[in-house]
């Protein structure tokens, strides 16, 4: 490729500071250091995650600014560095914003799929090197996630990627590159849900709507879904969903509503929305004895969890997940595989097309709870 070894000038959503919308900026990219793969990204879905910290409600208070957010894409390689044996150009890739290096001592253990290889730099904003490979007039700009695919062309880890089907279409599963495996494997590898069990699930975006199609995959007989939105009861159902509640249609707290229609509680719980008031709901709904709320939903740095004690001597158990616990370079090309056999719905998780430009509309969309997943085609 005539780029390789070169920078490359391209176009990228730059978020400059927080509570701020990013500005469409034109930025160069430096080659991949040793060990990293250059991508052109092809499609990216717009996640809360990136939202939360564009907010300033960021889950890590280390973060640095300027960074390019994004970390639900699917792309190209256009250039490998020094010593990657695994990838080369044109090899069609997720990039993983939660790695797998197979080496540490996470990833030795079949119980985590929490990588700690990279896990410092990624939270800093830079590459394993310490330094960062964007620049926008003349100012290094920040990595997020290990990933940043708000951007034409992008620098990440090689251990932060994984090769897919080439004939899999990119501006669809760039979402196995977040929301549908976190959601999804919430129910099937975190809560492990069982045939025939009660769930519910709080928050319908495309986190909360993998979570429901998990529920059912795994044979759930009744999955109550949980939003503020009534256009979401509609959607909930064709993911599975064989009931609906808003909360606003009721004066009574949630885990009152629910404990009453599942005569004491759910067997699993998932909160989906990254709030403190519906994760302790959600813990609430779970019966005694068994019940299990696995918290999805990612909280802003700081905040806390009010629970009594009391409601775990009864047998109430309460866990959470990060990418839905698949060991991530493993289970994304099996969750693409998975959808080519029709197996895996992802295409109805999209509700816009959109380009780079649209990026702030889609943000607005994803405060209103409206759509699922926006996709940017680049
Ligand atoms: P989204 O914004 O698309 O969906 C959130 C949904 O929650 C919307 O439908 C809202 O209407 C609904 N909602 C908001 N407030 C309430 C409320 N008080 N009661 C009921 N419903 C409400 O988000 P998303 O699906 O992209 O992400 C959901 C969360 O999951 C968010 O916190 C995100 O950061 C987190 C996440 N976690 C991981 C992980 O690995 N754990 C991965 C990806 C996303
Ligand atoms: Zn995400």
């Amino acid at each position: 490729m005539a780029t390789a070894g070169k920078p490359i000038v391209c176009r990228a959503a730059v978020a400059w500071e927080p509570k701020k919308p990013v500005t469409i900026e034109t930025i160069e990219v430096a080659p991949p250091k040793a060990r990293e793969v250059r991508i052109k990204v092809i499609a990216n879905g717009v996640c809360h995650s990136d939202l939360s910290v564009l907010d300033g409600k960021s889950w890590d208070p280390r973060i640095k600014w300027p960074m390019i957010l994004g970390h639900e894409g699917a792309g190209i390689v256009e250039s490998v560095g020094e010593g990657v044996t695994e990838y080369k150009e044109g090899d069609h890739v997720i990039p993983l914003y939660q790695p797998q290096c197979n080496e540490c001592d996470n990833c030795k253990s079949t119980k985590t799929n929490i990588c700690n290889k990279i896990r410092q730099t990624i939270a800093i904003g830079v590459m394993p090197d310490n330094t960062t490979r964007f620049t926008c007039k003349g100012q290094p700009v920040h990595h997020f996630m290990g990933t940043s695919t708000f951007s034409e062309y992008t620098v990440v880890a090689d251990i932060s990627l994984c090769k897919i089907d080439p004939a899999a279409p990119l501006e669809k599963v760039c979402l196995i590159g977040c929301g549908i495996s976190t959601g999804y494997g919430a129910a099937l590898n975190t809560a492990k849900v069982d045939e025939g069990s009660t769930c519910a699930v709080w928050g319908l975006g495309a986190v909360g709507l993998a979570t429901v199609m998990g529920c059912k995959a795994a044979g759930a007989k009744r999955i109550i879904a949980v939003d503020l939105n009534p256009e979401k009861e509609e959607l909930a159902k064709q993911f599975g969903a064989t009931e609906f509640i808003n909360p606003s249609d009721h004066d009574k707290p949630i885990e009152a509503v629910i404990g009453m229609k599942t005569m004491g509680g759910c067997d699993f719980t998932f909160e989906c929305i990254g709030l403190v008031s519906t994760i302790r709901s959600a813990f609430y709904s779970c019966r005694e004895g068994w019940g299990k709320t696995i918290v999805v939903g990612v909280v802003p740095a700081g905040q806390e969890v009010s629970i009594s004690p009391l409601a775990f001597n009864v047998g109430r158990t309460m866990t959470g997940t990060v990418f839905g616990g698949w060991k991530s370079k493993e289970g994304v090309p099996k969750l693409v595989d998975l959808y080519m056999k029709n197996e895996l719905m992802v295409d109805e998780f999209i509700s816009k097309m959109i380009d780079l430009d649209g990026v702030n509309d889609a943000f607005d969309l994803l405060r209103g709870g409206k759509g699922i997943r926006s996709v940017i085609k680049f």
